[in-house]
């Protein structure tokens, strides 16, 4: 009997680990900041939804006065334009991006103090009221991608 239950006891952790998140939880986030100060910071992630599926519809930073989504869209002649995207649907258990070239987001008004490897708090939030948090990872302007 104490033998069983000393052999049950590690596979009970590695199940743990492997248990999907109830809530969406967002990792990878990166911000780059923009060649000229005062231009708007891009802020890139992946997010996973949880156990229901959830709709983006907001992001806020405290070092930022307004953050928004956008999407790039194919314009004419090879540019590239972006369009605001007021809501990202986020499948339960699904993985979404948010890359360069793809959907982004953009931080307006971020606080002159946020340098190269400042962590910039974002707060995302799901039409049913809830949140998810994530500290990212502060890049220069010509920086690679940390993820
Ligand atoms: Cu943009």
């Amino acid at each position: 009997m104490t033998r069983r239950f000393a052999l049950l006891a590690p596979l009970l952790i590695l199940t743990g680990c492997h248990m999907r998140n109830a809530e969406p939880k967002v990792t990878d986030a990166w911000v780059r900041l923009p060649a000229v100060s005062g231009q708007p910071a891009a802020a890139y992630f992946t997010i996973r939804g949880g156990r229901s599926p959830k709709t983006l519809v907001r992001m806020e930073s405290a070092l930022a006065t307004k953050t928004e989504m956008h999407r790039n869209m194919p314009g004419m002649a090879g540019m590239t334009s972006m369009a605001p995207l007021d809501h990202v649907d986020l499948p339960a258990g699904d993985t979404v991006r948010f890359k360069p070239g793809g959907n982004h987001a953009m931080l307006f008004g971020l606080d002159p103090q946020v340098k190269p490897g400042t962590a910039v708090p974002i707060r995302f939030g799901f039409s049913d009221g809830t949140t998810a948090e994530a500290e990212a990872k502060t890049v220069p302007a010509g920086g690679d991608a940390p993820y």
